[in-house]
C-alpha cells in the first residue's frame, strides 16, 4: 500500500479513535424534595451539526424504586412518545429512595447508584474513557452509560440473538419486516434493557422512553444510545431482584393486560385453505382425532382478489362461511381473521372512501395522502394517531363484524410494509443512520406525516398505535369481553394493549432455537402473551423438527401453528397416526395444566410479572445459571428442556441447587445438597416422544383434565400436582374468574395451596366465582414424600397409593369441592 495513503488511513483511526465529544455544562441547579432541575449550555459543537445550545435537565425522583431523568431542549418545541407512560412527574420526596445521585458539572455527567448496596445503575460520566459526553442536535442525540466490565445485559427486542446479549455489537430498534440476520433489528421496538450485576448479583433496569430509530452500542464496559430523534427521557429502575425491576416498569407502563382463557387454548392458522370446505375438514379431522382445537384463523385466502373485509363468492362463500363460524361458536370455538393494514385505492372501497372522506391517511410533506405499493397496487395508511382514526377503524371493523362476527384479529403488515417506496426518493438523508441501512426501504418514507408527528418518530409506534385503535374499536364491537389482537409489530408497552407473535420464521431447528430468547426479550418488555408458528411458517418442516416444535411450543405463553401456503401440511395430524399421538400428548398436556397457566396470567395482570423466565432469575447466586438462555421456566413450576437438535435423544439441563422432579413420572431427579452452591448437570433422556419437562420442588401446580375446548376443560375435574421442597413444604395459587368478562369485581375465585407439617391446607382468598358442580378436586400428587402411612381427608381417612420407591403418594377418587377449605393430612409412622 502506498505509505501516504497508509499515514492517512492511521491518521483517520487515530483521529476517530480520540475524537471526543465534551457534551454540555450543568448550570443554575435547583434541588427540590423531589429532585433536582438544571440547565445545560453547550461546551463545543457535536459531530453532524445543529445542536441544542440549551438543554433543561429534570431528575425526579418518583418513588423509591424508580427515578426519572429528562433531558430536553430548552426554548423549542419536542417531540414526546405518546400513550406509553402512564406515571405523572413526583411532587414528593419518596419516603426510602434507594438511589442516589451524583453529578458533575463541566462537563456534565450523572452518576445514580443503588443506595443499599452503591450498585452502580447509570453513570454517564465518560471523563479517562474514548466515550462522549451528552450529544443532543436536531437529529441526533448520544448519551452514554459506564457498565461493570463484561456485563449481562438482556432486552432492547426484538430481534433474534442470545438471551444474554453478545458484547461489541450494536443492537438497533427500527420496525423491520425484511431483516433475517443474527442481532439485525425485526418488527417491533422495545427501548428498555435489564442488567444484572456480577458482583452484587442484583438486577435493574433502564427504560428509554424514546421512539426515533435508535442504535444502542454494548461494549464490553459501556452502553451508547444513539437515537435520530425525540430526547434524551429514561427511566431507572433499582430492583434489585429481576421481578421487582419488571414490576417496577409495569407501574410507569401498565400491567399486561387480562387475556381471555381460551387465548390459551389450541390456536390452528395456515396460509393456503384455498376453500372453506378444507377448513371444515381441519375442524373435523381434529374433532375425529380427539385434538383439542380452540381457535382458527383465516389467512388471506379467504378475501376476494386478496381485498381485506371481502369474502371470495365462490372459494368462502359469505353465507355459508357465516354459518361455519356460527357453529364454531356454537362449539365454544373461536374465529381470528387476518387484515392487512394498506388501504388499496378502490371506488366504493370503503376503508378507502371514509378514510379519504375523514381525512386519516398519513401524508407526504406536501400534505397529500402518501401512496405505497403493495400487492393490488397503490395503497394508503391510515394515521392512527390521528384523532379521527379511532371513529374511522371502529366503523370498519363493525362492518365486517356483522359480515361474519370475529372475536379477535391478526394485525399483520404493520411495520408498515411497503413494497415499493414510490415516493419521494429510495434514500433517507439524515446525518446518522441506525443499523446502517436504508430506512426508507419497504416501509413509508420518513419524512411522512402523521397527525401527532411525523414519520421518523412514529414509525417505530405504528403497529401499537394501530393496535390501540383496534382496542378501542373491539371494546365498541364486543363489549365486556377481553380483546385479542395480535400484532406483527409492537413497541413497549404493547402488553397493556395487545398480544403478538414472533413473525415469519423458518421451519429449521436454527429458527425454533431462536424463537426462545425472542420470546424470552418480549416478556422483559412485558409482552408476555407471544410464540412462534410452531413448526415454521416458510420451508417444508421434516417430521422430527415438527415434532420438537410441538413440544416446545405447547409451553409458549401463546401457542399456534401457521406456515405459509408453499409449504407441507404441519397439523397435528400431517404426519401420520403414530406422530398425532406424539403431539396429541402435548397438546393435551397444555390443556391439563390451563389452570396454572391462567394463574400465572392473573398474576402478571396484576402485578407485571413474566411467564417465560430463564434460570437466572431465580438463582442469581449461582453463576452456572447466568448464561443459560435455552432452558426456560414458564411461571415459577415447570422447567422445560427443549430439544434443539436433530438427532439427539438427550438434552443435558443443569439444575440448580434445589428438589426437581420429572414431570411425566413423578420420579425425583435431584435432591437439594447441602452446603454446594452450585447444583448439577444431568442429562435427561429425551427420545423423540418425549421432551423434558420438570416440576421444582416447593411448587402445586393446579390442572384440569383436558378436553376438546377449554369451555369443557372447564367442566373437568381439577388435580393437584404437589413437588415438595427440601424441607417438605410447597405452595401453589388457583385463579379462577369466568375467562372472558372484564369486569371480575366479586366475580373470581382465589385459592391458595400451602403443605407443611405433613398437611395440605386450601385457603380460601375469595369465593365469587361459580365452579361447575363436574369440577371437584377429585385426584392428589404428592412427590418426594419420604413416608406415609395414613391419609386424612377434611378428618376422614380414605384410600391411597405410595410408592415407597419413588416417594410418590398418589390419592385417587376424592370429591373435594375447590370452593370451600379443605385439609389433607399425611401420617408418616
Ligand atoms: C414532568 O416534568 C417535565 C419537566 O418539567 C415536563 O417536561 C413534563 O411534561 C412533566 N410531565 C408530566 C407528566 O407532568
Ligand atoms: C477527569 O479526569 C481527570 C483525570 O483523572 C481529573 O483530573 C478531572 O478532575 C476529571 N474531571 C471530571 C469532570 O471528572
Ligand atoms: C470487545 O472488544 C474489546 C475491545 O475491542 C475486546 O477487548 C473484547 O475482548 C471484546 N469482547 C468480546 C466479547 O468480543
Ligand atoms: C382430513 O383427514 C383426512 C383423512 O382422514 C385427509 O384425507 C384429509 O386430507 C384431511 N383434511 C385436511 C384438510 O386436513
Ligand atoms: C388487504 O389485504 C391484502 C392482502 O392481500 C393487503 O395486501 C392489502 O394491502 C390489505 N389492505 C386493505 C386495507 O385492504
Ligand atoms: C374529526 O372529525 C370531526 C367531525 O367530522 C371534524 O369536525 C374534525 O375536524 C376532525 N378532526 C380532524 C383533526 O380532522
Ligand atoms: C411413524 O411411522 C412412520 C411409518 O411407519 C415412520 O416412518 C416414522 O419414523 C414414525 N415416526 C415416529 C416419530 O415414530
Ligand atoms: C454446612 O455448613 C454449616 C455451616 O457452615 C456447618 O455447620 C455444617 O456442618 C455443614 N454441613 C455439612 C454437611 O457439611
Ligand atoms: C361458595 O362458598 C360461599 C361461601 O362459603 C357460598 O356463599 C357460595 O354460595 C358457594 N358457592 C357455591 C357455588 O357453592
Ligand atoms: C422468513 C423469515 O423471516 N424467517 C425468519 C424466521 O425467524 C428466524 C428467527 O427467529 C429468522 O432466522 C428467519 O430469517
Amino acid at each position: 500500500m502506498h505509505s501516504v495513503l497508509k499515514l492517512l488511513i492511521f491518521f483517520f483511526l487515530f483521529a476517530q479513535a480520540f475524537t471526543s465529544y465534551p457534551g454540555y455544562k450543568l448550570e443554575n441547579v435547583v434541588t427540590s424534595d423531589s429532585g433536582f432541575t438544571g440547565d445545560l449550555a453547550l461546551i463545543s459543537a457535536g459531530p453532524y451539526g445543529n445542536d441544542y445550545q440549551k438543554l433543561a435537565l429534570y431528575v425526579n425522583y418518583q418513588t423509591n424504586s424508580r427515578l426519572r431523568v429528562k433531558i430536553y431542549p430548552a426554548n423549542e418545541k419536542y417531540y414526546e412518545v405518546p400513550f406509553v407512560v402512564q406515571v405523572s412527574n413526583s411532587t414528593v420526596k419518596p419516603t426510602d429512595m434507594d438511589y442516589e445521585v451524583t453529578y458533575e458539572t463541566n462537563p456534565f455527567s450523572l452518576t445514580i447508584k443503588r443506595k443499599s448496596d452503591q450498585t452502580i445503575l447509570f453513570d454517564t460520566n465518560t471523563n479517562g474513557s474514548d466515550l462522549n459526553g451528552l450529544i443532543f442536535e436536531k437529529n441526533y442525540l448520544e448519551l452514554s452509560t459506564n457498565l461493570e466490565k463484561d456485563p449481562i445485559l438482556f432486552g432492547l427486542g426484538e430481534r433474534k440473538s442470545d438471551f444474554v446479549l453478545e458484547l461489541n455489537q450494536t443492537y438497533t430498534l427500527f420496525a423491520n419486516s425484511q431483516n433475517k440476520k443474527k442481532n439485525q433489528n425485526r418488527y417491533s421496538s422495545y427501548p428498555v434493557y435489564y442488567q444484572f450485576s456480577k458482583a452484587s448479583k442484583t438486577f435493574h433496569s433502564v427504560f428509554f422512553v424514546n421512539s426515533d430509530p435508535t442504535d444502542f452500542v454494548l461494549m464490553d464496559n459501556s452502553l451508547t444510545f444513539k437515537s435520530i430523534g425525540g430526547i434524551i427521557d429514561l427511566f431507572v429502575f433499582t430492583g434489585p431482584s429481576f421481578d421487582e425491576a419488571a414490576n417496577q416498569l409495569s407501574d410507569v407502563i401498565g400491567k399486561p393486560s387480562r387475556i381471555s382463557y381460551w387465548n390459551l387454548g389450541w390456536h390452528q392458522s395456515r396460509y393456503g385453505w384455498k376453500t372453506l370446505d378444507i377448513v371444515k375438514q381441519v375442524v373435523n379431522n381434529f374433532t375425529k382425532l380427539q385434538l383439542p382445537l380452540e381457535t382458527i384463523y383465516s389467512d388471506i385466502d379467504c378475501m376476494d382478489n386478496d381485498i381485506n373485509w371481502t369474502f371470495d363468492p365462490v372459494r368462502y362463500p359469505q353465507a355459508d362461511f357465516r354459518a361455519f363460524v356460527d357453529e364454531l361458536h356454537n362449539d365454544h370455538r373461536y374465529w381470528i381473521p387476518i387484515t392487512d393494514i394498506q388501504t388499496p385505492l378502490i371506488h366504493d372501497y370503503l376503508p378507502y372512501t371514509l378514510g379519504n372522506e375523514k381525512d386519516i391517511f398519513i401524508k407526504n410533506p406536501v400534505g397529500n395522502p402518501y401512496w405505497g405499493i403493495l400487492r393490488h397496487g397503490p395503497c394508503m395508511y391510515p394515521d392512527f394517531t390521528h384523532p379521527n382514526s379511532t371513529d374511522y377503524w371502529t366503523q370498519i371493523l363493525e362492518n365486517y363484524y356483522n359480515k361474519i362476527p370475529f372475536d379477535g384479529l391478526w394485525i399483520d403488515m404493520n411495520e408498515p410494509d411497503n413494497y415499493e417506496s414510490i415516493w419521494p426518493k429510495d434514500k433517507y438523508d439524515f446525518p446518522y443512520t441506525p443499523g446502517n441501512q436504508n430506512l426508507d426501504r419497504h416501509t413509508v418514507p420518513l419524512e411522512c406525516m402523521q397527525y401527532y408527528s411525523q414519520e421518523i418518530d412514529l414509525h417505530n409506534m405504528y403497529g401499537y398505535s394501530q393496535s390501540r385503535a383496534t382496542r378501542f374499536a373491539m371494546e365498541t364491537i364486543l363489549p365486556q369481553k377481553r380483546s385479542f389482537i395480535l400484532t406483527r409489530s409492537s413497541f413497549i408497552g404493547l402488553g397493556n394493549i395487545a398480544q403478538t407473535w414472533t413473525g415469519d420464521n423458518d421451519s429449521t431447528f436454527e429458527s425454533m432455537k431462536e424463537s426462545i430468547s425472542t420470546v424470552l426479550h418480549s416478556n422483559t418488555a412485558l409482552i408476555p402473551m407471544i410464540g412462534a408458528d410452531i413448526c415454521g411458517y416458510s420451508g417444508d418442516v421434516t417430521e422430527e423438527l415438527c415434532i420438537r416444535w410441538y413440544q416446545l411450543g405447547t409451553f409458549y405463553p401463546f401457542s399456534r401453528n401457521h406456515n405459509h401456503l408453499f409449504q407441507r401440511e404441519q397439523l397435528p395430524y400431517s404426519f401420520g397416526d403414530n406422530v398425532t399421538t406424539i403431539i396429541k400428548n402435548y397438546i393435551d398436556n397444555r390443556y391439563y395444566i390451563l389452570p396454572y397457566l391462567y394463574s400465572l396470567f392473573e398474576k402478571s395482570s396484576r402485578e407485571g410479572n413474566v411467564i417465560w423466565r430463564v434460570m437466572l432469575y431465580d438463582y442469581p447466586e449461582d453463576s452456572y445459571t447466568w448464561y443459560l438462555g435455552d432452558q426456560i421456566m414458564v411461571g415459577d413450576s415447570l422447567m422445560i428442556l427443549p430439544v434443539l437438535e436433530s438427532g439427539q435423544t438427550g438434552v443435558e439441563g443443569y439444575f440448580p441447587n434445589d428438589n426437581w422432579y420429572d414431570w411425566w413420572s413423578g420420579k425425583q431427579i435431584m435432591e437439594k445438597l447441602t452446603n454446594q452452591t452450585h447444583g448439577l448437570h444431568i442429562e435427561m433422556l429425551a427420545p423423540i416422544e418425549s421432551m423434558p419437562v420438570i416440576i421444582k420442588g416447593g411448587s402445586i401446580i393446579p390442572t384440569q383434565i383436558p378436553a376438546l375446548t377449554s369451555a369443557e376443560s372447564r367442566l373437568n375435574n381439577f388435580e393437584l400436582i404437589i413437588a415438595l421442597d427440601p424441607q417438605s413444604e410447597a405452595s401453589g395459587w388457583l385463579y379462577l374468574d369466568d375467562g372472558e368478562s372484564v369486569d371480575i369485581e366479586n366475580k373470581y375465585t382465589e385459592i391458595k395451596f400451602t403443605l407443611s407439617n405433613n398437611k395440605l391446607e386450601s385457603e380460601i382468598i375469595k369465593n365469587d366465582f361459580n365452579i361447575p358442580d363436574s369440577a371437584s378436586l377429585h385426584y392428589l400428587k404428592i412427590l418426594g414424600i419420604k413416608k406415609v402411612s395414613l391419609v386424612i381427608v377434611n378428618g376422614k381417612s380414605v384410600d391411597f397409593e405410595y410408592d415407597n420407591k419413588l416417594y410418590i403418594l398418589e390419592i385417587n377418587d376424592l370429591d373435594i369441592d375447590l370452593n370451600n377449605s379443605f385439609t389433607v393430612e399425611f401420617t408418616e409412622n
